[in-house]
């Protein structure tokens, strides 16, 4: 039968190997959903930071190049401040990559750049389910050794936590040919909506690929966007990784988003399910999920899909390459509490409204950087197990 969990979250209907966790003495890793009590977590850096420059999966909107010493150093006083408050304030370990200059040039035997990218963004390299980090494949070339920021984090875990699984999902050439070098990269034009509306972008199908930031993690759910960073050979790449211990991969896309890019600030978990109530997910409105897909997946589930709220202002700081929507870019540090940048009053609103208490911080300098609270961070460690929310 089933058996809800003591705080009546989901339901323990997962195979042993999942479900053993349960016991285990001197775990580290240990991640299932993005809001059970948050324990450790990895925060990016802003140093060294650049804007790529262009190549077959990227067209960079501004000029490429290093990030000015200002703005990674406000960014740095930002990124230094969130640890403060989840150190002191949550009780949560934080760890921080390795400052790698990635400003320097790199080269494979199937590519060159002249510089990289950065480590801003641990949830877009690194996915965490339950006790596994995958190293993905990343995307774009400039982000191709973006994990090597880890690599001392993740020895270390591995070397501490006898449970945990290490894995890099195969690597990818890269080559020209896994890329369309006619994707319209205009925004604006009528033929960029045909491709996004076809579900076809600037990578296409000839080796698996995905960014970790696709996979919006529900337990045993695994919600996964095909995008400018994901390919349906990446998705089916990591369904049938995960699938002998009893996850399902569903695949989701938004038609309306001309720049599909990383899930988190279009669809994001607010509340989980319980016996009395159904769990909420919010979706940015400008981008709302296929209609097909939110029947195949969520139509008799226990997750209610609502707008989210708008962002305090349209406008983002100069040179940020994000949407406005990172007002959906959350952290949350447990079901009844979450770190939200300060300016984002509708947002904190909202979830005050719900019952969650909001830590305000100051992030906006950050958002120059790739994304928000939730792209620089990545939860290791959440106290709580995996279960079914579709029951
Ligand atoms: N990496 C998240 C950015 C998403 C957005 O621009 O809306």
């Amino acid at each position: 039968g089933l058996v809800f969990s003591e705080n009546n979250t989901g339901v323990l209907n997962g195979p042993p190997a999942v479900q053993q966790n349960k016991t285990k003495a001197m775990t580290i890793v240990n991640s299932h959903n993005d809001w059970d009590p948050l324990e450790e977590i990895i925060i990016g850096v802003s140093d060294f930071w650049c804007v790529p420059n262009e190549e077959p999966g990227f067209k960079p909107p501004q000029r490429s190049g290093k990030r000015s010493d200002e703005h990674i150093d406000k960014a740095a006083i930002q990124m230094d401040n969130l640890e403060r408050v989840l150190t002191s304030q949550c009780n949560v370990t934080v760890r921080r990559p390795e400052k790698i200059d990635f400003t320097q040039p790199a080269k494979t035997p199937f590519f060159s750049l002249a510089h990289q990218h950065g480590a801003s963004c641990p949830r877009d390299t690194l996915l965490v389910i339950g006790n596994e980090i995958m190293e993905t494949t990343m995307s774009r070339r400039a982000r191709y050794f973006e994990s090597m920021a880890y690599r001392k984090i993740m020895n270390d875990y591995f070397e501490k936590d006898k449970e945990m699984l290490w894995t890099m999902v195969p690597k990818p050439t890269m080559a020209d040919a896994m890329y369309n070098v006619d994707f319209p990269w205009d925004i604006n034009c009528q033929e960029r909506k045909q491709w996004i509306r076809n579900y076809k972008y600037q990578i296409n199908e000839t080796e698996p690929l995905f960014d970790a930031a696709e996979v919006l993690r529900l337990g045993k759910d695994l919600i996964v966007q095909q995008s400018t960073t994901a390919n349906k050979k990446g998705i089916e790449w990591l369904r049938r990784h995960v699938k002998s211990r009893g996850y399902r991969v569903h695949e989701i896309h938004f038609p309306d988003d001309l720049y599909p890019i990383h899930i988190d600030s279009t669809l994001a978990p607010l509340v989980p399910p319980t016996k009395e109530r159904k769990g909420i997910l919010v979706n940015c409105p400008e981008r709302p999920i296929a209609k097909e897909d939110k029947e195949r997946i969520f139509e008799g589930s226990n997750w209610e899909i609502i707008d989210a709220p708008p962002p305090n202002t349209m406008t983002v700081p100069d040179l940020c390459m994000s949407s406005a929507w990172l007002s959906m870019n959350m952290l949350l540090v447990g079901p009844d509490r979450a770190v939200v940048e300060e300016t984002e009053i509708p947002t904190i609103n909202f979830l005050e409204s719900l019952g969650i208490k909001c830590i305000r911080v100051p992030y906006r300098d950050c958002y120059r950087f790739g994304g928000g609270l939730h792209c620089h961070t990545l939860d290791v460690r959440r106290r709580g197990e995996c279960y079914n929310y579709f029951p």
